[in-house]
């Protein structure tokens, strides 16, 4: 069984999972409004990955014996300047998950909480990842800022991100 504050915690992020899908999706779906199916695409596929991030708190708490309790999801930004500030955005959002990870760690080790402790390993990797991810996309568009060219070159490298189930 996880102890009260645990599990809040943890419903919270299921939250917080939620709205990082629903923040890409918006992306995706104004990216496609710009006609950049690549960036789309990447945004989509992200999208997914959230969910599957949501799922696995969901799962955990159920299977410790926990209650789960959803909670109402707030509206993302529906527009961007520039595919350069939707990702600038990505980052800073993806940097406050980083931030809500390292709290969650921070819980399960005052509650000697092991085994999410252990969970979150996962979360902690997945983490880096994400930033690093974020950041290798940011320095190609500020390399390539003002030319359409090279736009449409990262549009055809995005398109070919695949959505591939993360497995623990
Ligand atoms: Fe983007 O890692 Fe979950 O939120």
């Amino acid at each position: 069984m996880i102890g009260e504050r645990m599990l809040e915690a943890l419903n919270r992020q299921i939250n917080e999972e939620l709205y990082s899908s629903y923040l890409y999706l918006s992306m995706s779906a104004w990216f496609e409004s710009i006609g950049l199916k690549g960036f789309a695409n990447w945004m989509k596929v992200q999208a997914r990955e959230e969910l599957g991030h949501a799922m696995k708190f969901y799962d955990y708490i159920l299977a410790r014996g926990g209650k789960v309790q959803l909670q109402e999801i707030k509206a993302p930004p529906h527009e961007w300047n520039s595919p350069l500030h939707a990702f600038e955005e990505t980052l800073k959002h993806e940097k406050h998950i980083t931030e809500c990870i390292n709290k969650l760690v921070e819980i399960a080790e005052e509650e000697k909480d092991r085994a999410t402790f252990n969970m979150l390993q996962w979360f902690v990797d997945e983490q880096v990842e994400e930033e690093a991810n974020d950041e290798e996309i940011i320095t190609k568009l500020r390399m390539i800022e003002g030319s359409k060219n090279g736009i449409f070159m990262l549009d055809r490298e995005l398109a070919q991100r695949k959505y591939v189930e993360e497995v623990k």
